[in-house]
């Protein structure tokens, strides 16, 4: 708590070009938290390098991130947006926190196992300790909730596991953090096969809708989206592909699924894939323009970078010195 206010964390990667999935997914959600929570924003640049990553290019597209995270509408200073770089508190708990978790339970982690897969030939330690890396980011600031998409529920309740069992032995050290997941977001598909998530790592372009592409992109992209030959515009799962455009719409427009079914009652396809890809570009252009605006104003970013890692640090450290005290460090000598 502070000033009355309950913690909120989140995170994401600067792994590669954001899509409107995490858009939609985790950023969007975050807008409507952030009054009513203390909100703590990062760009996890640690848990980037579990992948190999070109240094200049990590650098730029972590920036972008962060300017991104602005321009979609988070107030820097109501809401705290920092690189995790930059507070090395996530780094010494995540590694007294690695003592607390079991192999057993980083061998269930799925997100590890697909990681894996894809990249055989670096199958380092940091990938495998990455969900504790997180339950570190997490516990740092006591956060009581984490909005997230779907796909990281499992390692919110490792997250969890660890606090309790911290807790435990220990006594009431953590707050214990609970997932907050968007009404229609939460999982939004692949348009080429509406049975994966979008995901920024996609290797075919016509998958992911990214937040920089330009209106004709988008609409195209749309256009060749997968489908099916029901020939009816309804939100159900037999009909996959169809049922992710509803959600997308749904997302921009706040429409209820019922209502967009409604709306494209008796019309086809190629109508309803048009309003969706107008709509998105209609929804994506002020933050488009927003971060071309901001990302030209250096002095501004660079003064919310410092300020933001100071307070950030500040909450951090306060929790990390109660953590080395419970475990046995010895006291500084000041
Ligand atoms: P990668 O494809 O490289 O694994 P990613 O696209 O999954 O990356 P992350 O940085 O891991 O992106 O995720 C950032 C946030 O976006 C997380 O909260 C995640 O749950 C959410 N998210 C990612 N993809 C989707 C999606 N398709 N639908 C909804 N939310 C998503
Ligand atoms: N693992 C998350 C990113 C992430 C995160 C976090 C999300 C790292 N630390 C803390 C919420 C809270 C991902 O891959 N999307």
């Amino acid at each position: 708590m502070l000033d009355g206010k309950k913690m909120l964390f989140s995170g994401m990667q600067a792994t590669g070009t954001l899509t409107l999935g995490n858009y939609l997914g985790a950023l969007k959600n975050w807008l409507t938290l952030s009054d009513e929570y203390e909100c703590f924003y990062c760009v996890v640049d640690l848990h980037s390098i579990t992948v190999r990553q070109d240094p200049a290019e990590l650098r730029k597209r972590a920036r972008n991130l962060l300017t991104l995270y602005i321009a979609a509408g988070l107030d820097p200073v109501k809401n705290c947006i920092y690189y995790q770089s930059h507070v090395p508190a996530h780094a010494e708990l995540g590694w007294i926190l690695n003592c607390f978790t079991y192999v057993g339970e980083l061998n269930r982690m799925t997100q590890f196992k697909d990681k894996a897969a894809k990249h055989a030939d670096n199958i380092n330690a940091g990938l495998y300790t990455y969900p504790v890396l997180m339950a570190a980011d997490i516990l740092l600031f006591q956060s009581d909730v984490v909005p997230v998409g779907i796909d990281q529920m499992q390692h919110l309740e490792l997250t969890r596991d660890v606090a309790e069992r911290f807790n435990g032995i220990y006594g009431d050290v953590f707050t214990i953090p609970e997932a907050y997941l968007g009404k229609t977001g939460a999982k939004i598909m692949s348009l080429q096969d509406p049975t994966k998530k979008m995901s920024k790592s996609d290797e075919n372009p016509n998958a992911s809708i990214l937040l920089m592409d330009d209106t004709d992109t988008i609409i195209r992209k749309f256009k060749r989206a997968v489908t099916d030959s029901e020939a009816q515009i309804l939100y159900r799962d037999e009909q996959p592909g169809i049922k992710n455009l509803i959600n997308v719409y749904s997302c921009v427009t706040g429409k209820t699924p019922a209502e967009v079914e409604r709306e494209f009652d008796g019309k086809g396809y190629g109508d309803f894939k048009l309003a969706v890809g107008e709509s998105v570009a209609n929804h994506l252009r002020p933050v488009q323009d927003e971060f071309a605006r901001l990302s030209k104003d250096k002095a501004y970013i660079d003064g919310i970078i410092k300020e933001n890692a100071e307070k950030a640090g500040y909450f951090a450290n306060k929790t990390l010195r109660k953590v080395q005290k419970k475990v046995g460090f010895p006291e500084r000598i000041r």
